[in-house]
């Protein structure tokens, strides 16, 4: 059942209301605001990031309307009054109030950033896995320390395999162009640049398939630079590398 249906059923009941405005509370606790929940301890970091900047937002905005209608409602015009109401130049205390108020929050967004950004951009000195990422147009070249290179040939898009719960560090350059390496599910996107070298980690949480694409305009095949990313148990990867030497 809806929030919504919940709320038509029970609107007679302030108990209803008080349980739907519960409901409504807790849902966006565990609510991304349809945002990805993140693959990656990184991707979690920044989904919890962006889910608490939302749920600010939604605090902010209620506070504001509130006070908002408890004036439009409290000193509406009235029936039989004529009365311009006493005007007011300033209201110092009010003006204190309402500026230190949004410092503080623009601070704690400020904090809460700088602490899950250095999560996402921590690169590890002694990964599980290194893979090179190259881009370039128009596809991806992942090559693993052992010297497995997978690459894309036409419409074979290539697959960056990765084991679950262990990190791995990839190192992000380009051939030619600005190209962006992007994988939705993992809430991350990095820019490939041509004479620059990204490196970042990723700690997958989950097993299964993702989609990745380039998130830059990078010349007319653009948009068939995509790949895919399989997350699978540390064993499996192990025996998936050795093949693909073997091979
Ligand atoms: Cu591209």
């Amino acid at each position: 059942m809806s929030i919504f249906n919940f709320v038509k059923e029970r609107h007679r009941g302030r108990k209803g209301l008080a349980l739907a405005a519960l409901a409504i509370v807790l849902s966006s606790c565990s609510s991304t605001f349809g945002g990805y929940k993140g693959a990656t301890t990184q991707g979690q970091s920044e989904a919890s990031l962006y889910q608490g900047f939302m749920i600010t937002g939604i605090v902010v905005a209620g506070i504001t309307f509130l006070g908002l209608f408890y004036v439009l409602v409290r000193f509406r015009r009235r029936k039989g009054t004529n009365r311009i109401p006493a005007q007011r130049h300033s209201n110092l205390p009010v003006e204190v109030i309402y500026t230190v108020i949004p410092v503080l929050i623009v601070i704690g967004l400020f904090v809460f950033t700088v602490r899950s950004e250095n999560k996402i951009t921590q690169v590890s000195s002694n990964p599980n896995v290194s893979v090179d990422i190259t881009a370039f147009q128009w596809g991806w070249r992942f090559t693993y320390s052992n010297g497995v290179s997978i690459v894309s040939q036409g419409a074979n898009y290539p697959q960056l395999v990765l084991p679950a719960n262990e990190t791995t560090k990839v190192t992000l350059v380009s051939q030619d162009v600005v190209h962006g390496f992007y994988i939705p599910a993992f809430n991350f996107s990095r820019y490939a640049l041509p004479g620059v070298t990204n490196y970042f980690d990723f700690t997958p949480t989950n097993t299964g398939t993702y989609v990745g694409r380039c998130s830059a305009l990078c010349g007319l095949y653009h948009g068939e630079m995509l790949f895919s990313v399989r997350v699978v148990t540390p064993t499996q990867f192990q025996s998936w590398l050795t093949q693909q030497k073997a091979a």
